[in-house]
C-alpha cells in the first residue's frame, strides 16, 4: 500500500497527478467550492495532488498589494480549512516558483496568436473592461502551471475547459517540434456543480469578480448574510420546485441544495412538493449555513497565528520546486537555451 504521495518515483503503482489552481482575488464563493475545491478534497487520497494559488494570474487585473497579500493567506487558510490535507496534497503560491514565469515565455514563443485569440474568457472580459497583455496571455501561464508538473488530470469548473484544451495543444506542439517532453493533461469537469450561477442573475456564472451584494455566497459569510442572500435569490413566477434546467433560478438553487446535502434529486423534489419558494429557500439557507460551519470554525483556528499559514506555503513550494525545475531544465535544453 502506498501512503502519502510519491512525487519523484515512476512506476506502475504511482498515483495519477492532479493539478489545479485558484486565484487569490475577491471572496471565495460556493461556486468555487462546489465546482472545484470540494472535488479536490474528496479525491485527494486517490491522487498525487498539487494546488496552486495563482497570484501571477491575479495581477492580470490591478490589485491592491496589501489586499493581495492578505487574500493569498486567506485562500490558503480556506483550502486547509475546507479539508486539503498536507499529507496528501501540496499547496503553494505560483510566484514562489519562478519556473512558472520562465516556462510561460518559452510557451508564448511557440503559441500561434490565433489559438489565443479564440479564448472566450478573454473575449468576454475584454469587452467589459480595459485589458492588458497579461490578461491575453493568461492561458499560456495556466499551460505552464499544468505542464511543469507532468500533470495527468486538471479538475476545474466548466469555464476553464477551453484553457486546459489549449494547454494540451501547446504541449503537443512542443512535443512535435522538440520531441516528447510534456505529458498531455486531461480536464476533469464535475457532472453537477461545474457551473453554479449568480443568485442575482441565474443566467451568469457565479464569479468572484462580480461585486453586487446578492450575487454570491462567500465561504466566510455569516449566517445572517447567507440567509438574506439566499432569501433574495432570483427565481421565477412559477411555483413548482423541480430540477428543470429551463428554469435557471430555481434549478441553480436546487443544485446547490443537492450538492450540500448529498440527497437525490427525486427525494429533494418529494421533500418540497406542494411547498412554496420561501419554505425551500429557508431550508436551503440552513443547509448552507450548517454546511459551511465546520469550515468556518477550522478557518478561525488555523488563522489565529498568521505566520502558521505562511510557513505551510513555504513548505509547499519547497517540496515541489524540484519537479518544476527539472522540467524547465529539460525544456531549456531542448529549445537550445543556456
Ligand atoms: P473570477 O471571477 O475572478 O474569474 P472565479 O470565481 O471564476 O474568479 P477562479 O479563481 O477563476 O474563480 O476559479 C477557481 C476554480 O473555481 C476554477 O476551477 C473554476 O473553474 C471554478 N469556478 C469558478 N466559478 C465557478 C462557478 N460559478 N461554478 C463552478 N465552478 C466555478
Ligand atoms: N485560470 C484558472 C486558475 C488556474 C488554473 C491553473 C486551474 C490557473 N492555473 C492550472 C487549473 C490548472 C481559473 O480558475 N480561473
Amino acid at each position: 500500500m502506498q501512503t502519502g504521495i510519491v512525487l519523484e518515483t515512476k512506476g506502475a503503482t504511482m498515483k495519477k497527478r492532479v493539478l489545479s489552481g485558484i486565484q487569490p482575488t475577491g471572496n471565495i464563493h460556493i461556486g468555487n467550492y462546489l465546482g472545484a475545491i470540494k472535488h479536490w478534497i474528496t479525491s485527494q487520497a486517490e491522487f498525487d495532488n498539487i494546488f496552486c494559488i495563482v497570484d501571477l494570474h491575479a495581477i492580470t487585473v490591478t490589485q491592491n498589494p496589501k489586499i493581495l497579500k492578505s487574500k493569498i493567506r486567506e485562500l490558503a487558510g480556506l483550502l486547509f480549512a475546507a479539508g486539503i490535507d498536507r499529507k496528501l496534497s501540496h499547496v503553494f503560491v505560483q510566484s514562489h516558483i519562478s519556473a512558472h514565469a520562465e516556462l510561460t515565455w518559452i510557451l508564448n514563443c511557440l503559441t500561434p496568436m490565433g489559438w489565443m485569440q479564440r479564448m472566450t474568457q478573454f473575449k468576454e472580459k475584454s469587452q467589459k473592461e480595459q485589458v492588458n497583455v497579461g490578461l491575453f496571455d493568461y492561458p499560456a501561464l495556466m499551460a505552464a502551471d499544468i505542464l511543469l508538473y507532468e500533470t495527468d488530470l486538471v479538475p476545474v469548473g466548466e469555464d476553464q475547459k477551453q484553457h486546459v484544451e489549449l494547454a494540451r495543444d501547446i504541449a503537443q506542439r512542443f512535443n512535435s517540434i522538440y520531441g516528447e517532453t510534456f505529458k498531455i493533461p486531461e480536464p476533469v469537469i464535475p457532472e453537477t456543480g461545474a457551473r453554479i450561477m449568480g443568485l442575482d442573475d441565474p443566467t451568469k456564472k457565479m464569479s468572484k469578480s462580480e461585486t453586487q451584494q446578492g450575487h454570491a455566497i462567500h465561504l466566510l459569510d455569516s449566517p445572517d448574510v447567507i440567509r438574506s442572500k439566499t432569501m433574495g435569490a432570483v427565481t421565477d413566477s412559477l411555483r413548482e420546485i423541480r430540477f428543470d434546467e429551463n428554469r435557471p433560478g430555481i434549478y441553480n438553487l436546487l443544485v446547490i441544495y443537492e450538492l450540500f446535502t448529498g440527497i437525490s434529486r427525486a427525494e429533494i423534489e418529494a421533500r418540497f412538493e406542494g411547498k412554496g419558494y420561501a419554505d425551500f429557500k429557508k431550508d436551503l439557507a440552513d443547509v448552507i449555513i450548517e454546511g459551511l460551519k465546520p469550515l468556518q470554525s477550522r478557518y478561525r483556528d488555523l488563522t489565529a497565528d498568521e505566520s502558521y499559514i505562511d510557513s505551510l506555503l513555504v513548505e509547499g513550494a519547497s517540496k515541489i520546486r524540484p519537479i518544476a525545475e527539472k522540467i524547465l531544465t529539460t525544456v531549456k535544453d531542448k529549445v537550445g537555451l543556456g
